[in-house]
């Protein structure tokens, strides 16, 4: 019973804060994220002795070591996710989203400016919301008193080699350059997504800390030895997640719907060039995700094959399980004939004379590549044409992606989620000194 009323406050809040959050992406009001006050009256008439009981809510920021890309930032943001939803069952804590900053990989000169980016331009964030209570730094930032946030972790792991693996965590020096500059009034300026260029964004409390475990071994720690409002947790991919592949897991990662902008236009390409769409490949989803559990072979997928083409630095950093174009040409062909496919969609960063190659081995069949005008690529920038190869990739009767790639790996969740046979989805393009090499574990989807 007691744990009835504590669950429906818990919702109760959230749905609160959702609302809250919610109206504030749509521009209907706006209102102090800092005011309890004005937070808790919406809504909550009839339950005045809740918004009396209510604690402040709180910010949980978060940041990834600069050098990571796109794809496993992805993977950062569902560990704290639901590190966030495990704070929710006793405070209620807002997840800021990072703002995305240029990236090694986003290497376009004609887009535009690749920095401030809202999550917005790439995800859902009412699907996001579905998860846990998000809110963009932006928007965040707008209200945040004097622009101070209250206090920084930076984690960073023990230096000294471990024997037996166990989770721990202390508070140390720190071992590394961190990107935060104590100033004489004893804050702390750091850069925040860039946004500290234009803005003085400083921290009131900076800390490294020691770090090693899963994302959820911090939770006390938050909640009993920070008492910030806002708590910004730098490094966070030093944090394992709670659980890889169980139930919760997939959640975080159903929510990541991408923005229906990006689908609009993966769509649309389907339709026109590969015979492509949801009813005919049955791949025809509910808009709210907590209401799909394909099941496996549910999707048909497309009339043809989807191929992940890692190139770049892949194909010094991975020689020998990135192939020649020519072995990689072989692969495809052999697919598209095991398959009775003419068509193939390759996803790569692969440069035009790289794609001319891999097109003349293939003569035969009609090799395909997204190639966006200028005004969306102005719109939505590299990581957006990042997005639409990988839905459009997605939805192929077939895929074989690159090996290790956290591109291709979020391309075989994708699939798990619209309903593919593991079969079609979990394939490695092998190298070329190794034709019969292992193929990816099936990370299958647990609804
Ligand atoms: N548009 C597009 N970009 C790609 C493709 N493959 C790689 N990239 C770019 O290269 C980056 C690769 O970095 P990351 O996301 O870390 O994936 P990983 O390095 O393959 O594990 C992506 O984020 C994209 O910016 C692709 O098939 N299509
Ligand atoms: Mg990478």
């Amino acid at each position: 019973m007691a744990d009835n009323v504590a669950s429906s406050k818990y919702f109760l809040k959230w749905t609160i804060h959702i609302t809250l959050v919610l109206m504030s992406f749509y521009g209907v009001t706006y209102s102090d994220p800092y005011d309890d006050n004005i937070a808790f009256q919406a809504g909550t008439e009839n339950q005045p002795e809740f918004a009396a009981a209510a604690k402040p809510f709180r910010y949980l920021i978060y940041d990834v070591n600069p050098g990571e890309g796109f794809n496993l930032r992805r993977d950062v943001y569902m560990r704290i996710a639901n590190l966030v939803n495990n704070l929710n069952k006793d405070e209620v804590w807002i997840l800021v989203l990072p703002a995305w900053k240029k990236m090694y990989h986003w290497q376009s000169k004609d887009v535009g400016e690749q920095t401030k980016i809202r999550w917005s331009t790439f995800f859902d964030l009412p699907s996001l919301n579905h998860h846990v209570p998000v809110m963009e730094f932006e928007d965040f930032l707008m209200s945040l008193p004097d622009y101070s946030i209250d206090e920084v972790y930076h984690l960073q792991r023990y230096k000294e080699p471990w024997t037996h693996w166990s989770e721990k965590m202390q508070i140390e020096e720190c071992h590394e350059w961190t990107g935060f500059h104590e100033r004489p009034n004893g804050s702390y300026w750091s850069s925040f997504f860039d946004f500290g260029h234009d803005m003085d964004i400083t921290a009131k409390k900076f800390n490294c800390l020691s770090i090693q475990g899963h994302a959820s071994f911090i939770k006390p720690f938050l909640l009993q030895n920070t008492t910030g409002r806002s708590v910004f947790i730098d490094r966070a991919e030093t944090l394992l997640h709670d659980r890889f592949g169980n139930s919760l897991y997939w959640q975080a990662r159903k929510s990541m719907v991408f923005a229906k902008h990006l689908r609009e236009i993966g769509d649309e390409y389907r339709a026109k060039h590969l015979d492509s769409t949801d009813e005919t490949d049955k791949t025809v989803m509910d808009p709210d995700w907590r209401k799909n559990e394909k099941k496996a072979g549910d999707a048909k997928g497309g009339p043809y094959l989807g191929v992940h083409l890692r190139r770049k630095d892949y194909v010094k950093a991975h020689k020998k399980h990135v192939p020649s174009l020519t072995y990689a040409a072989e692969q495809i062909e052999n697919l598209l004939q095991k398959y009775k496919l003419k068509k193939v969609f390759v996803a790569t960063d692969a440069p035009t004379n790289e794609f001319s190659e891999l097109k003349s081995y293939l003569k035969k069949y009609k090799v395909f590549r997204f190639e966006p005008s200028k005004e969306i690529r102005m719109k939505y920038k590299d990581g957006g044409m990042a997005i639409i190869d990988q839905w459009i990739v997605a939805h192929a009767r077939y895929f074989i992606g690159t090996h290790v790639s956290t591109f291709s790996f979020r391309i075989q969740e994708e699939r798990e989620i619209l309903g593919f046979d593991p079969e079609t989805t979990f394939n490695t393009l092998c190298g070329d000194d190794d034709e019969e090499c292992e193929q990816p574990a099936k990370w299958k989807i647990v609804n």
